[in-house]
């Protein structure tokens, strides 16, 4: 069995490397830090003995997407699950007040990275008759929240072609699904505040949030799941965390 993992470099996507090797998976993970993906194949193989194969690329080019899924050979080609997570936020401001180039990253890696990948797999998977195609919301695809804009609009697009693929899949035996984390304590803050250390703790002060390995539990049981069953959505938040905007902390 093969699991294509995206943005398989930090957080999500490395613990879903890490399972998925665990559960004796042959992993294919991607990201743009070529070291890491190195140092991460070279630790999957040693401990869980299966196969790895690193591509580095970046999402947002289609070029690069296209000439990297079509590097696949042999065995590789046939992709059992398709776990698409590489995604980040950038700032977090008003639309009056917008860095259009942070909305250009946002938009051009989870949404149209999405897509790319999605456009250049799913027909190896529909040439071999089976998949699961796993996508990585967001609770902001699924509300909105001050200063979110951009983000909560890129991650209801991601809700949305959840949703259209689950249709176009469908006369093919693939799966796909929607998974909708709240927070989870990864290099995402980091990311959304630009290095900013300090900034990027405040969200999970006075709380535990989520650790990227129970999202990665939450996708791994999507994918073991019998044939005939799909899961096609889930929502999962910290117990302290209700909704996007309602969060019970401790002084
Ligand atoms: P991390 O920042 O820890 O990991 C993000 C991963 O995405 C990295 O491996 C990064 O790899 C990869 N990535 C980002 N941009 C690109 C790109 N242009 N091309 C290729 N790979 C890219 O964040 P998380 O693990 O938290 O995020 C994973 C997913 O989960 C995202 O889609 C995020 O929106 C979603 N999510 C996160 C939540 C959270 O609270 N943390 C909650 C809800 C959803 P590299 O930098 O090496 O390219
Ligand atoms: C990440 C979770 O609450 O920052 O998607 O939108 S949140």
């Amino acid at each position: 069995m093969i699991a294509f993992i995206t943005g398989a470099t930090a957080g999500i996507g490395k613990a879903t490397a890490e399972l998925f090797a665990k559960n004796g998976y042959n992993i294919v993970i991607t990201g743009r830090r070529k070291e890491r993906l190195n140092e991460i194949a070279a630790q999957l193989k040693s401990t869980f003995k299966v196969d790895v194969l690193t591509l580095n690329f970046d999402v947002r080019n289609n070029k690069e997407v296209e000439k990297a899924i079509q590097s696949l050979s042999g065995d590789w080609k046939k992709v059992d699950v398709l776990v698409n997570n590489a995604g980040l936020a950038v700032g977090l401001g008003t639309i009056q007040d917008g860095v259009l180039d942070d909305w250009e990253r946002m938009i051009d890696t989870n949404i149209k990275g999405l897509l790319y990948i999605t456009r250049h797999l799913s027909p190896l998977m529909i040439s071999y008759g089976s998949g699961h195609i796993i996508n990585i919301g967001s609770i902001a695809g699924k509300e909105v929240y001050a200063n979110g804009n951009v983000y909560c609009a890129t991650k209801h697009a991601v809700d949305a072609l959840s949703k259209s693929m689950r249709i176009d899949m469908l006369p093919y035996n693939i799966k796909v699904t929607s998974i909708n984390p709240g927070m989870v304590e990864t290099e995402f803050s980091v990311v959304r505040f630009k290095g900013d250390e300090e900034r990027a703790k405040k969200p999970y002060i006075g709380i535990k949030p989520l650790t990227p390995e129970d999202i990665a539990e939450t996708i791994y049981w999507c994918a073991s799941r019998p044939p005939h069953v799909n899961i096609n959505d889930i929502i999962i938040t910290p117990s302290v965390q209700a909704n996007a905007t309602t969060t019970f902390r401790k002084e």
